[in-house]
């Protein structure tokens, strides 16, 4: 390799290798988390996006594009800090500084821009010093002798792989552990046998549809506006109401949950949801009504709206009506609730679209006048009752018989039937429905008594299925009726502004 290539070699592969270095240094420190330089870029990047690519993708963001968005957002990282490794040797050529001077030159430059991005003081520090290392270790840059420019960018490119390593390291003793940071670290709870039974019931009356969630989903979706979710300590946590009240009121976990608790079936659905989309699913909660918080703090229930805020900087503003029928839950089919539905405490609005369900609740504020939330501040119609739906996931044919099923939702309203047609719309059959999951059950009912499983859930999807004979390619269409006999209607609408609605249909070929 000729001399000058070489080097330009070197100084690319050891600014790379020191970039790599702040990275994954950071990433040691505080993990997957709001403080980490990656993410950190992430959040940035979601909010230099133009309004219309924000309005109209990201409450679809989910789980979907969040792993390339953090990959793109740590090649973004690595780039930064190997270009201020690259900006110290450049300062040291002109100045001829000492090589030391150089070195701190990079750790401190990278410190700072960690600073900067995360305030995350611990890993400014560490960063910088890992990023300095490497730099460090590559050794003064040779004067055209190739086999010390290796060796330089050998040692360097090692410091960074064990940099990775290291990083990699503590979630993996983590995982083995038992998957939990020291803050976090709280005794597992065993599951509630009302909770069983429930649960067992809920499967009972599920139908088995392939391609379809049973009535408590396996996999639950997540949408949220974090590229990584806040982790919030539970042993410091706490739920403060203010605004108009007579007097704050202020909760801690204990507090939440030494009070008489209820278990309830709630489906949740998210405003982005595609009309035959999946983000719609339903577990079992665990928690106490917002109603008495509402009480000791002396709300007037005549009062207008709340805004609702979270450990995640969110915020959404809606009816206090909607809040009144509120729920806050910390137990997720009898688990705690885990970090991405919003542990410690998150709430639960029965009928409402998902995004006033605020996971990593912080505060309720109670207003005198209407404000704008998160998502409304981004052109979404989200705060009010969910629209109805009948989804159609599953479709089987065997030999003449055809097998269609999913799910339908009206929140509160209820749904009383599914109506099913195979001719595009003339004519119309019944499904077959899944009994109603039971409805919210107090924590010290006897799990063996049948009558405290009791009620009809008012916030809960129903599972139907259809079976019929047909040979030649037609259209199955799909509509719900709501318990006072209202049809879901047929207008075609989609998720933004105001969240999808129809009749679902799908071309069917036995
Ligand atoms: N704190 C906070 N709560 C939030 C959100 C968020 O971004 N931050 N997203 C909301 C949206 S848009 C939806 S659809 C639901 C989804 O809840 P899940 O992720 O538990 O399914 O959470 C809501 N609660
Ligand atoms: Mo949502």
């Amino acid at each position: 390799m000729h001399p000058t290539r070489a080097r330009f070699a070197r100084k690319t592969a050891v600014a790379t290798a020191s970039g790599v270095a702040v990275t994954a240094g950071t990433f040691l420190v505080v993990g997957f988390s709001p403080r980490w330089v990656v993410v950190a870029i992430a959040q940035t990047v979601l909010l230099a996006l133009p309004d219309a690519v924000l309005a109209a993708g990201i409450q679809g963001l989910g789980s979907t594009s969040q792993p390339l968005l953090v990959a793109g957002s740590a090649g973004l990282a690595v780039a930064l800090f190997a270009g201020l490794a690259a900006i110290a040797d450049r300062i040291g050529r002109v100045g001829d500084r000492q090589r030391a001077e150089v070195v701190f030159l990079a750790g401190a430059l990278q410190g700072l821009a960690v600073f900067l991005l995360s305030v995350a003081p611990v890993a400014a520090v560490v960063g910088g010093a890992f990023g300095a290392a490497v730099v460090g270790l590559a050794g003064p840059p040779p004067p055209g002798d190739v086999d010390r420019v290796r060796r330089g960018v050998v040692r360097s490119a090692g410091v960074a792989a064990a940099a990775v390593g290291l990083a990699g390291a503590g979630p993996l003793a983590r995982a083995i552990g038992g998957g939990t940071t020291g803050s976090e670290q709280r005794e597992p709870v065993e599951r509630d046998p009302l909770v069983e039974r429930l649960l067992d019931t809920a499967t009972e009356r599920s139908f088995d549809l392939s391609g379809a969630e049973p009535l408590v989903s396996e996999s639950f979706y997540v949408v949220d506006k974090n590229a990584a979710d806040p982790r919030v300590n539970p042993q410091t946590w706490s739920l403060r109401l203010t605004g108009a009240v007579d007097e704050e009121v202020e909760v801690d976990l204990d507090a939440v949950e030494s009070r008489p608790a209820a278990h309830r079936f709630v489906t949740l659905r998210c405003v982005g949801d595609k009309l035959n989309g999946r983000k719609l699913d339903t577990a079992v909660w665990t928690g106490i009504p917002v109603a008495d918080l509402l009480k000791e703090a002396g709300v007037q229930p005549d009062g207008c709206c709340v805004m609702v805020r979270a450990a995640d900087d969110y915020y959404q503003e809606f009816p206090l009506s909607a809040l009144k029928d509120g729920f806050l839950a910390y137990r997720m089919n009898g688990r705690r609730l885990p970090r991405g539905h919003g542990a410690p405490v998150r709430a639960l609005i029965p009928g409402h679209w998902g995004e006033i369900n605020v996971k990593w609740i912080t505060e309720i504020e109670i207003l005198e006048e209407e404000a704008t939330g998160y998502w409304e501040e981004r052109g979404w119609h989200g705060t009010g009752p969910v629209s109805t739906v009948a989804k159609l996931h599953h479709v089987e044919t065997d030999d003449g018989g055809v097998s269609v099923g999913g799910h339908a939702y009206a929140g509160t309203r209820g749904v009383s039937a599914v109506e099913v047609s195979t001719d595009g719309g003339d004519t119309w059959s019944e499904a077959d429905l899944t009994d109603r999951l039971p409805g919210a059950t107090p924590a010290d009912a006897d799990p063996e008594d049948p009558d405290a499983v009791g009620g009809a859930a008012a916030d809960a999807w129903r599972g139907w299925r259809y079976e019929y004979q047909a040979t030649g390619e037609h259209e199955v269409i799909v509509r719900a009726i709501e318990a006072d006999g209202t049809v879901q209607p047929s207008a075609e609408r989609d998720p933004f502004p105001s969240g999808a609605s129809g009749w679902v249909s799908r071309t069917v070929r036995p």
